[in-house]
C-alpha cells in the first residue's frame, strides 16, 4: 500500500515535467485547448468530483483542467488530523489517466509543506495536521510518504499562459514584494530558497490584495490581460478583484469553475458569465 502511494507520487512528478506544453515552470496552452480553471480546493472531495464529472475529459479530447492548493483542509481523521491528502492522491491518479490535460500548479500551502514551515488556521497547524495524518495512516512509510509528496509538490508548475492572454496562477507577487520578484524563474530551474520569502515561487503564490497598478505592470510583465487567481477566500465563489482580476474558490458548497475556450478573446465580464457554481453539477 505505502510503496503504490510513493510510485504514484513518483509518477505523477514525473508527469508533471514531461508535459508537452510546459517550458520551464511555465504551461502554454495552445487555440484549440479548452481549459477548465478551478480555484483552491482544499480537501473538499464533492467539489473535486464535480469538477471531474463536468469535464468528462474521456469524451472531450481538447479538454483540459487545471488544479491549484488541494491540501489542507477538508475531512479529518478520528484524531482530528488533516485528510486532504487523499483528495491530491486521487487527482494524481486522475492525471496519470490524463497525463497532458491534467495540470497542477503551485500553491503557497505546497510551498510550506515543502519547507516544514508553520501556517496557522482555525487554531491549528495545518502542516502538522497533514503530517500526523500521514503518519497515521502509513507507519513507518510515512517519512517516505511526505519526502515524496514534497517532490511531487516542488514538480508542479508555476502558472499556465493561455494562448488568449489569459493568465492563471496561485497568486501574483504583491505590495513592495512585486519589485523583487524575479520573471526568469518561469524559464529556469526551481531550487527550494525559491519558496522561502522572499523567493520568487513564494511571492507568486503568497500575494494578497493586489493593486491595480501592479496587476497592470505584471500583466505588462508577462504580456497577458486577465488574471484567474485562487489563494485568497472568495464566499460566493468567485470576486472580481481588479479591472482585470478573477479570484476563483473550488472549497466550499458555493464553489465555482470557469470554462475558457482559448481560441476566443474574453473581457472579464463575458468570464463572468462563464463562471459555473460547482452546486448545479451533479
Ligand atoms: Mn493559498
Amino acid at each position: 500500500m505505502p510503496q503504490k502511494t510513493i510510485e504514484l507520487l513518483k509518477n505523477g512528478l514525473e508527469s508533471n515535467k514531461a508535459e508537452k506544453f510546459r517550458r520551464g515552470n511555465l504551461i502554454s496552452l495552445p487555440g484549440e485547448v479548452e481549459l477548465i480553471t478551478t480555484g483552491d480546493i482544499h480537501g473538499h472531495r464533492r467539489n473535486f468530483e464535480r469538477i471531474v464529472s463536468f469535464c468528462d475529459l474521456a469524451n472531450n479530447p481538447n479538454r483540459h483542467v487545471m488544479f491549484q492548493e488541494i491540501l489542507h483542509g477538508g475531512p479529518e481523521d478520528e484524531e482530528g488530523h488533516c485528510q486532504s491528502y487523499k483528495v491530491l492522491f486521487d487527482a494524481i491518479s486522475y492525471k496519470l489517466e490524463f497525463p497532458e490535460r491534467v495540470h497542477f500548479i503551485l500553491g503557497n500551502h505546497d510551498t510550506a509543506f515543502i519547507n516544514n514551515s508553520k501556517v496557522m488556521k482555525g487554531g491549528k497547524e495545518v502542516n502538522d495536521s497533514i503530517r500526523l495524518a500521514l503518519d497515521h495512516e502509513f507507519k513507518e512509510a510515512s517519512e517516505d510518504i511526505k519526502l515524496t509528496m514534497k517532490q511531487f509538490l516542488f514538480s508542479q508548475a508555476l502558472a499556465i499562459r493561455c494562448n488568449n492572454r489569459i493568465w492563471l496562477s496561485h497568486s501574483l507577487p504583491s505590495g513592495r514584494f512585486s519589485e523583487k520578484f524575479d520573471h526568469r524563474i518561469m524559464d529556469r530551474e526551481l531550487k527550494i530558497n525559491d519558496m522561502v520569502k522572499p523567493g520568487s515561487a513564494y511571492l507568486l503564490t503568497w500575494g494578497r490584495n493586489i493593486s491595480q497598478e501592479v496587476l497592470d505592470a505584471t500583466a505588462e510583465l508577462f504580456d497577458v490581460d486577465i488574471f484567474i487567481l485562487g489563494h485568497q477566500p472568495q464566499n460566493q465563489g468567485w470576486g472580481q478583484k481588479g479591472e482585470n482580476l478573477i479570484i476563483l474558490a473550488s472549497d466550499h458548497n458555493h464553489g465555482c469553475l470557469l470554462p475558457i475556450d482559448l481560441s476566443k478573446t474574453y473581457t472579464v465580464e463575458a468570464l463572468i458569465d462563464s463562471i459555473i457554481p460547482l452546486a448545479s453539477i451533479s
